[in-house]
């Protein structure tokens, strides 16, 4: 961990008023600017400004688009790191699509599909540096293969055979998170310590449009801004809380929120990943030049359902699922690799292949994994014994029991 000295961390001006932010400072609302520089007073007028400009670098079609803020952060970016990228969200996807077969087949008790938010993770994951630190939700997989968290060990949880299978800080990545929110204060009580050190990493912490609407969001929020903590808020507004649409969060656009703590807020394409690893570059930029924390809102969509227990048809129609569809993260960065005759037909086959591989190592590894013994449940709930969770052992181990007398009946 590299450590510069506590004046480093001073704050310095805020960047309020940077293209598509809104924040502190001089900045409001009204004068942030969008991704193609045009005075959002301008544009304002000729239609809503609840739905403001996204930064964008690729569109939909694949076409590198020139944004004069962000452009800096992906200036010297290799043939070989676009195809990085693209072979991270490729085999992402892969290892998701294969987690949501086994849960299928009864090998998983539930799972949670990234499908459709590939860029977000991979864009914002690939902008982090090794001695920065994650706090996840529970659909992080992409960030987490960032992490070089190997895919079998998220399994473990939603197999019901572990609390999580990985050190977090063996890889700075928090364990998966399912009370909605409360990472955000993990984190931000963390990155006041990262602070305290004098160190000049940085800490991000992933949330969702719904988890916005928490108290612990909001709080998390006030006292980043206060003690100027060296934190990213990654919200992916994937458009839904399970069934709840993000019209039922909130009245301002996410990112707006920020101007109220006083920090800045960006919304990015999160379905373009070049877009997501330039603006969480410059977001973690400020972090550790003690500009204190930042909200970017990855615009993006939850492709499936909820997790394997929701039908989202319930809910919501095809349509909006097709109009996504269209802006696929995934195509439309094999799209500009085609066009920019930076990938050729032999790397897609071999990617094929790679995550084929990828999928039966998955597969296998889950059916291999050995069954917890029945009582570790109860241990590590407290440093010492207690005596409800000694009633409750015993209990179960009566109920253990009953099974043995059933079988020996028969
Ligand atoms: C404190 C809390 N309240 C409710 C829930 C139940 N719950 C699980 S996921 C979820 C929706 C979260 O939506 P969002 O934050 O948009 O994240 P997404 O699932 O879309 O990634 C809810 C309400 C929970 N896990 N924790
Ligand atoms: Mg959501």
């Amino acid at each position: 961990m590299s450590v510069e000295s506590s004046a480093a961390r001073k704050p310095r001006r805020s960047a309020a008023g940077k293209a598509g932010t809104t924040g502190s400072g001089t900045g409001t609302a009204g004068d942030a600017t969008g991704a193609t520089g045009t005075k959002r007073t301008t544009r304002s007028t000729a239609r809503k400004s609840t739905e403001p400009d996204l930064v964008q670098l690729l569109t939909p079609e694949g076409k590198r688009v020139k944004n004069a803020e962000y452009d800096a952060y992906v200036a010297g970016i290799t043939p070989e790191q676009l195809r990085g990228l693209y072979r991270d969200m490729v085999l992402t996807r892969r290892f998701d699509a294969e987690a949501t077969a086994l849960q299928r087949q009864g090998e998983l008790g539930l799972w949670a599909s990234l499908l459709g938010q590939e860029a977000a993770q991979i864009g914002s994951g690939r902008a982090l540096r090794h001695d920065d630190y994650v706090f996840p939700t529970y659909r992080e997989h992409g960030v987490a293969w960032c992490r070089d968290v190997d895919p079998t060990n998220l399994l473990g949880m939603f197999r019901g055979v572990n609390n999580g299978g990985w050190d977090p800080n063996g890889n700075n990545f928090h364990l998966y998170t399912i009370v909605i929110g409360s990472q955000t204060l993990h984190a931000t009580g963390y990155a006041m310590g990262v602070a305290k050190d004098g160190a000049d990493s940085a800490v991000i912490a992933y949330f969702g449009d719904g988890a916005s609407s928490q108290g612990d969001v909001a709080e998390s929020f006030t006292f980043s801004a206060v003690y100027n903590a060296p934190v990213v808020f990654f919200c992916q507004n994937n458009q839904w809380a399970i069934s709840e649409p993000t019209e039922k969060q909130t009245r301002v656009p996410l990112y707006q929120r920020a101007q109220g703590y006083g920090f800045p807020g960006v919304r990015v394409d999160g379905n373009d990943v070049l877009a997501c690893l330039a603006v969480t570059k410059w977001a973690l930029e400020r972090a550790r030049s003690g500009e204190g924390p930042t909200l970017v809102e990855a615009f993006t969509y939850r492709m499936g359902a909820h997790t394997t227990s929701d039908d989202p048809s319930r809910y919501r129609g095809d349509e909006e699922r097709l109009a996504w569809e269209a802006k696929d993260p995934i195509l439309r960065l094999r799209r500009y690799l085609e066009a920019s005759n930076h990938a050729d037909e032999g790397f897609f086959t071999e990617l094929e292949t790679e995550s084929e591989a990828l999928g039966k190592r998955v597969r296998e590894a889950v059916r291999a994994m050995p069954d917890p013994d029945h009582f570790a449940i109860f241990e590590n709930v407290y440093a010492d014994g207690h005596a409800l969770v000694d009633e409750e052992r015993a209990q179960f181990a009566a109920y253990q029991a009953s099974f043995a007398d059933a079988e020996g009946g028969h």
